[in-house]
This record gives structure tokens, C-alpha cells and sequence, in this order.
């Protein structure tokens, strides 16, 4: 293996970070998606890398509850990664967190790994929830865990789940939303990660879905927009979140305004880096601006 796609070995707490250190956490994140990108030789490279600091934030900031060396711990907070196919960010946030061995991060998408291209229960990965990749079921699953622990187990853990913005396209998230509010899941967060860059295009031209803000308000949500990649923001809504969960019976929708490919100039906002790994040498690029 090329030296410069290893991993090196480093776990991060969950704890309150300067935001000097959060930069160096999401940028450890973007590092480990372009290396095991490279390796796998597929998957897709510009939404994990837009999310980097948002998840860094929501991980290893203090905001989630949860304990790696008993991911099923019963008071855990949760997360669903209800746009699946991002889930290369969410691999690197649970090995650096220490749920599985940071090596195993090279196997993503290997015949055999429990790192698949979508997060699956079947390969019994610690620290995943669900099964999710089929755009709107992780959501939907979601707000079913938000009512099951609001409603009938009565306990205060908080569920935490991201859609794309593409993914608004899918009816089955308004429903999703509607229920939501319906039963006044104010321990749901939902997160909309607002790149405007889709599988084939940028989501205003395929199918708009703005005002993502005003929609989200007008089937009863909390809704706060921010920028994805400023830390000061990402810390303002995860506490605006934190606030409504106790004092309003609304559930909280955070849209980040990202870009996708975020960290690396030849990636930055290009939509054609929806579903494309980099080669060995644009990886090595990448990484010498990861730095
Ligand atoms: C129900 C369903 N339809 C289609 C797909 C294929 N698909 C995977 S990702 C994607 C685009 C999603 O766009 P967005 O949510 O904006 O994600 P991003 O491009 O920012 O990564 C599509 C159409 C799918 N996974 N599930």
C-alpha cells in the first residue's frame, strides 16, 4: 500500500473541544475519506467530506451521549445516518471514536468487510443503528426510534438523524416530517445536509426543494440554518437543539449550508464528486491540501 494512504492510529474523546482542536479532528475525518475512497476504489467522496465538521462536532464535542466501549448502552443517544450513502464520514467518526479497529477502515467496500458501501445491521458493525441507503427509510425509521422513546419507553435520549438535500425529494420524508410533529418528538434533531449537489446535478435545477427552512417550519419543526463548516454556528444550533428539547414540544430541523468535497479545490462544490472515489494520484493531491 502506498505509505501515504495509511491510517494512522489516533482516537478522539468525546469532550469539549477548543475549536482549534475540532479543525484538526475534521480534518483527521477528511483525510481517512479520501484514503479509503482511494483504496476501495469506489463510493462516494463529496458528501462525507462536506459533513466532516458538522459530524466532528456532533461526536467529539460533547453533545451526544454515547459510549464506544458499549455501543449498546441503553441511555445512548442516537444517530441514523438516513442518507446512506455518505457513510464513509460516519465510519471514520466511529473508528476514531474507538467502536472498531482504525485499520479496518481500509477495508471499505472489500468482499467480506463490515464496512460496506451503505450502513447494514447485517454485518453487525458496532456503533450503527440501522440499515439505511434506500433515501428516506433511514429517516423514517428514525422518527420511529424518536416515538418509541418519547411515547411508550418515556426516557430522555435524544435521536439524531441526517438527510441529504436531495433526499427532501423522497415523499416518504414528509410524511417522516409530518409525524414528527404530530406527535411532538422535540427529542428528534434532523439534520439537512444543504450542498445543492445531487447525484446528477445541483438539487435547485433536478427538483427544487427550497425554502428547506419554511417547508420544515410549516410542518411544525424548530428550524435553525447555519453554516456546515463553521464551528461557532454548528455549536449554536446543536444547543438551540439542546434548548428545545426541554422547553418546546417542536422537533428541531439544523440545515447546514455545506459544500460538498469541502477540504479539496479540485472537489469543492462539484456535484460530479457525488459518487466518485479518487484515483491514487488525486488522493495524494488531496491529502497535501489536508494538512
Ligand atoms: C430511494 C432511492 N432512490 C435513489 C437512490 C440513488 N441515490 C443515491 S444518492 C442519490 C442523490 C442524493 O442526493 P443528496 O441527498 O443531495 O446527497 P449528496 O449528493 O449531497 O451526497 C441518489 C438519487 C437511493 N439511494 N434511494
Amino acid at each position: 500500500m502506498n505509505e501515504f494512504l495509511q491510517f494512522d492510529n489516533i482516537t478522539f474523546e468525546n469532550k469539549k473541544h477548543s475549536i482549534s482542536e475540532l479543525k484538526s479532528i475534521s480534518l483527521e475525518i477528511r483525510r481517512d475519506i479520501i484514503k479509503m475512497l482511494a483504496l476501495a476504489k469506489s463510493g462516494h467522496s463529496g458528501g462525507p467530506l462536506g459533513l466532516a465538521d458538522f459530524m466532528a462536532a456532533l461526536f467529539f464535542d460533547n453533545y451526544m451521549k454515547y459510549d464506544s466501549s458499549n455501543p449498546n448502552l441503553p441511555s445512548r443517544d442516537r444517530f441514523v445516518l438516513s442518507a446512506g450513502h455518505l457513510v464513509p464520514v460516519l465510519y471514520s467518526i466511529l473508528a476514531r471514536a474507538g467502536y472498531f479497529p482504525i485499520q479496518e477502515l481500509s477495508t471499505l467496500r472489500k468482499y467480506g468487510s463490515r464496512l460496506q458501501g451503505h450502513p447494514g445491521l447485517d454485518t453487525e458493525l458496532p456503533g450503527i443503528e440501522t440499515s439505511s441507503g434506500s433515501l428516506g427509510q433511514g429517516i423514517s425509521i428514525a422518527v420511529g426510534m424518536a416515538m418509541s422513546d418519547k411515547l411508550i419507553s418515556k426516557n430522555s435520549r435524544k435521536v439524531f438523524s441526517l438527510t441529504g438535500d436531495g433526499e427532501l425529494q423522497e415523499g416518504t420524508v414528509w410524511e417522516a416530517a409530518m409525524c414528527a410533529s404530530n406527535y411532538k418528538l422535540n427529542n428528534l434533531c434532523w439534520i439537512i445536509d444543504n450542498n445543492d449537489c445531487q447525484i446528477d446535478g445541483r438539487v435547485k435545477d433536478v427538483m427544487s426543494i427550497y425554502p428547506i427552512d419554511e417547508k420544515f417550519k410549516a410542518f411544525g419543526f424548530n428550524t435553525i440554518e447555519i453554516d456546515g463548516h463553521n464551528f461557532e454556528e454548528i455549536r449554536t444550533a446543536l444547543n438551540f437543539f439542546e434548548e428545545n428539547s426541554k422547553s418546546s414540544s417542536k422537533p428541531t430541523a439544523i440545515i447546514l449550508k455545506t459544500f460538498m468535497g469541502m477540504g479539496v479545490s479540485f472537489m469543492k462544490d462539484k456535484y460530479q464528486w457525488h459518487g466518485n472515489p479518487p484515483s491514487i494520484e488525486q488522493a495524494e493531491q488531496a491529502l497535501k491540501e489536508l494538512i
